[in-house]
This record gives C-alpha cells, structure tokens and sequence, in this order.
C-alpha cells in the first residue's frame, strides 16, 4: 500500500469514528400535542416547525435560550419514524397560509407525525468536550384530545358506563337533543335476538348527537372519543355500541348470562373489545412513549357558549389530567408505564384578547388544573401553564372610550371578512360564579390570518419562544 492509500483510509476510518461519535451523542425526544377538536393542534405543530425551520430569518424567539444564546444552528424536516402514522400535513398549512388570501389548516381527524432534526451547539461540558455540534431529533405526535377522554371507562364494567353517560345525556343541555334517542333505547329488548342493523342505527343516533353536543353546544366530555372522531374505524362494528338504560329491571343472572347472539351480549361484549382494542391499545402503542406533553385549551370558545360548555370543559380537562397521573394507585401506572416528565398546558387563541388579559387566561387555567398540578408536582412532573397565540393573527392598539384610552385588537373577523377594531372583553381570572354569567356576555371573535405568509418567513405568534423553552431547553444544553 502506497502512502496516500494509507492516508485515505485513515481519513476514513476517522471520518466513521466521527461519525459514530456523532450519532451516540445525538439525542431524541418525543413531543405529543393534544386538545379537544379545534383546540388549535395544528396550528401549534405547524407553527413551531415554522419557528424553528426558519430561525434566523426575522423569527421571534427571545425566550428561548439556544436562540438567544446563539448555539441554534439549524432545523430540517426528516423523514418520520413510523411509516403506519400519517404524516403531519405541515406543507398543506403553509400553503394555506401562504395563499393570497390565506387561510387556516384544514381539521384533522386521527393521529399523525413530523420528525425534526434541530443541530446547535452543546454547552454541557461533557458534550462539549467531546464534539462541536449535537443533533437533537424531535417527534412530534398530533393526536385528539377525546382519545384520553376514555381513559376512565378502562375502569368501569358497560352497566357502570351506561348509567354514569345516561345520567349526563338525561341532564340539559344535553336532554333535549337526546331525548329522542333515549326513548328508542327504552324500547329495546336487551335479551332480544341480535340483530345488527338495529345496533349499526342507534349506534349511528348516538353518534350523531355527539357531534351535536360538540358542535352546536360547545360540550366537551364527548365519550366514547372515537366515536366523533373514528379515522379508519368509521363503520367498524367495534364503534357499534352505546350506552343502555334499564339496567334496574332485568334480570341479574340473565344478563350476566347473556351471549353474544342476544342485544346487550353484543353491546357489551363491544363494549369491552372497545375498551382493549382502541382505548388500551393507544395508550400502550403511542402514549408510553411520549416524553414531553403539551395540552391545548381552547377556553375562550367555552366561555363564549356559556355556563353549561365552560362547565363541561372544566370536567373534561380533570378527565384529561387522568392521564397524567402517575401515583402509585393510578389506572395508568398500574396498566402502563409513562414516562411523560413535563406537561405544558397552554390556553390558546390568546391574540383574540387584549394582552392585559393573557394573564387572567393563564389564572383561569391554573385554578381548572389547580388540584392536580399539585399532585404532579409530587410526582416528579413539571407543569407549567401559558397563555399563547400559535398564529398571531391581531394587531394591538389604543382607543379612547368615554375619555379613557383603552386596548383594543385590530383583525380580520373571520364570519365576514372586515378588519375591525374591538375590545373583545374581559377573561374572568377565576372559575365564574353562578350570578358572573347572568351578568357577563362574552364575545370573542374568530379572526383570520390576514397577511400571506412569504417563504421561509416566520409566522407572527405569541409565546411560541416561551412553549420552546419549556418543551425543548433543557434537552439542548
Ligand atoms: N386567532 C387564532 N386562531 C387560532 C389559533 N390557532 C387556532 N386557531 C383557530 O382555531 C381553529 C382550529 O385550529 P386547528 O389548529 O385546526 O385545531 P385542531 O385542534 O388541530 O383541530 P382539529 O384538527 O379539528 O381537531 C383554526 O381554524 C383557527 O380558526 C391562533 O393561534 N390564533
Ligand atoms: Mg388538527
């Protein structure tokens, strides 16, 4: 071997060592972002890639130490992990946002996913010393809110189920539009042989009035979740069941006895193949693996549709927080072994307010989440609350009214285009009582993007730097 063949191979040797240097000190991080339907999902994944992806190019991240600190390299989209997940739409929002009249994201309905990978420079002294530059690799999982809504029922038997969601649907709002289906479920012979398009259809009414109690009444507590939101379940007989009353006059023995070729074997038998094959197997598949968790909340839509949808939020959110209970006697530790060590629960939607309102945002948040925050806290998880807009899409001003200057939002209300000037109203910083709805009306107004989005230019936003910073910061020193 001649002297510049040995010197060849020495570089490459060297390069590899390199190489497997690099790839051991990278580093991985799962992020899943979830929210009731249209809490603001995502807006929020597409924003933060937005953020990241084009750093350097007017993005504002003060608060976000790699970026203030300088040792931000570079952020790159790469392929995702898991090929059965469907990609994040994030080039479809761009698009839409860059368009001449841009426009939101269209919904999303299932799970899906975006690998990121961030290179910056470490100033851990281990890191440090051994090399320049570190990639962080972070996953992000879009996934809906009412998928930990079921959380709870992996406890209870379908008698226990049915009562608790029939004495919800026998209660207003929720009565009136359920009536109807109650009364044909009266009806029903439970021992009666199965007849499968009797179940398919009342399967489907009660379908049905979920959507309704999402979104005509604002309701939150939507179960089963996959009921609204089925992706490749839609007509699977597995979703062919639903809660049955009557439960005090039939037959202990009978019922327990019932098989699967009579009405209530098949719901029930359904019933607990829901709870093991979808509720169980989402949480063993995908939510063992997050490491860093944050919970959209969309408050002001509830606030806006009055007393009864800000109650219910407030029942599904504790719901929500079932999931991220760790103690010893929880459901979930006894069943799965999380590793989520920090939850971010960020109201959202905050540029449709004035800002001398975030902070109530953030106090209204807090007392929701109060109780069990403390209880984390105890569990090793850190959580933190933040008010923030993904896609800012308001401008903030001054108007004089009765001789006072007062804040004011400048946008373009979605409902019909108009760039107005308003003052949207006050958040109530704690939980309101009974007397605060009679009399306080509140009037948040959708707005929409108003200036297209030109390329590699960063989306306007409120707090996204301050979401990063939680989520990521440490996990780049
Ligand atoms: N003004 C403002 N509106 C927002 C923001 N984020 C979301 N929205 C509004 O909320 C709607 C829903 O946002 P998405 O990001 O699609 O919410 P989602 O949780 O992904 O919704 P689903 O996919 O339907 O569950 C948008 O179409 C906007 O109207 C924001 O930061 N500011
Ligand atoms: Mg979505």
């Amino acid at each position: 071997m001649n002297k510049t063949s040995i010197e060849k191979k020495l570089k490459k040797i060297k390069h590899k060592a390199d190489e497997l240097l690099h790839r051991s000190l990278d580093q991985q991080v799962n992020v899943a972002v979830t929210g009731l339907s249209r809490s603001g999902k995502t807006a929020f994944i597409t924003s933060l890639v937005n953020q990241l992806i084009s750093e350097n190019q007017q993005s504002e991240l003060a608060f976000f130490t790699p970026v203030s600190q300088q040792r931000f390299i570079a952020a790159k989209r790469v392929p995702q992990q898991h090929n059965l997940i469907q990609r994040f739409t994030y080039d479809e929002g761009i698009a839409a946002l860059s368009q001449h009249t841009p426009t939101w994201p269209k919904p999303t309905k299932s799970i899906s996913e975006l690998r990121l990978a961030i290179r910056y420079q470490p100033t851990s002294s281990l890191l440090k010393l051994a090399t320049d530059v570190v990639t962080l690799y972070i996953d992000f999982t879009d996934y809906p809110g009412e998928w930990l809504l079921d959380l709870p029922m992996l406890n209870q038997t379908f008698e226990e189920w049915s009562e608790q969601t029939m004495a919800l649907l026998t209660k207003e709002p929720r009565l009136s539009v359920a009536s109807e289906f109650i009364d044909e479920v009266n009806k029903l012979d439970p021992f009666a042989p199965l007849d499968e398009q009797v179940l398919a259809e009342l399967s489907e009414k009660y379908t049905d009035i979920l959507h309704t109690f999402r979104e005509e009444l604002g309701m939150s507590v939507i179960q089963p979740g996959r009921f609204i939101l089925p992706g490749d379940l839609a007509g699977a007989p597995i979703l062919q069941f639903f809660p049955f009353t009557g439960f005090d006059s039939i037959d202990k023995n009978e019922y327990q006895n019932a098989e699967t070729n009579s009405m209530i074997g098949t719901l029930r038998a359904r019933f607990i193949e829901y709870k093991s094959r979808v509720v169980k197997k989402f949480y063993k598949q995908y939510f063992v693996n997050f490491d860093r968790q944050i919970v959209l909340c969309d408050s002001l839509s509830s606030l806006n549709h009055g007393k009864a949808s800000f109650d219910d939020l407030q029942l599904a959110i504790s719901m929500i927080l079932e999931s991220f209970d760790y103690g010893k006697s929880s459901l979930l530790k006894r069943l799965f072994s999380p590793k989520i060590d920090k939850l971010l629960f960020a109201a959202t939607k905050a540029d449709h307010v004035t800002p001398d309102q975030h902070s109530n945002m953030v106090h209204l948040l807090n007392k929701m989440v109060y109780k069990k925050r403390h209880e984390l806290h105890y569990q090793s998880v850190d959580v933190k609350t933040l008010a923030i807009a993904s896609i800012r899409t308001t401008d903030v001003g001054k108007s004089r009214y009765q001789n006072k200057d007062i804040n004011v939002i400048k946008g373009q209300r979605a409902a019909d285009d108009k760039v107005i000037t308003v003052f949207p109203g006050s958040v109530p910083s704690e939980i309101p009582k009974d007397d605060y709805w009679q009399a306080n009306t509140f009037n948040f107004i959708e707005f929409s993007p108003r200036v297209p989005l030109r390329d590699h230019q960063a989306l306007p936003h409120i707090r996204m730097d301050q979401a990063l910073e939680f989520l990521l910061g440490d996990k780049m020193r």
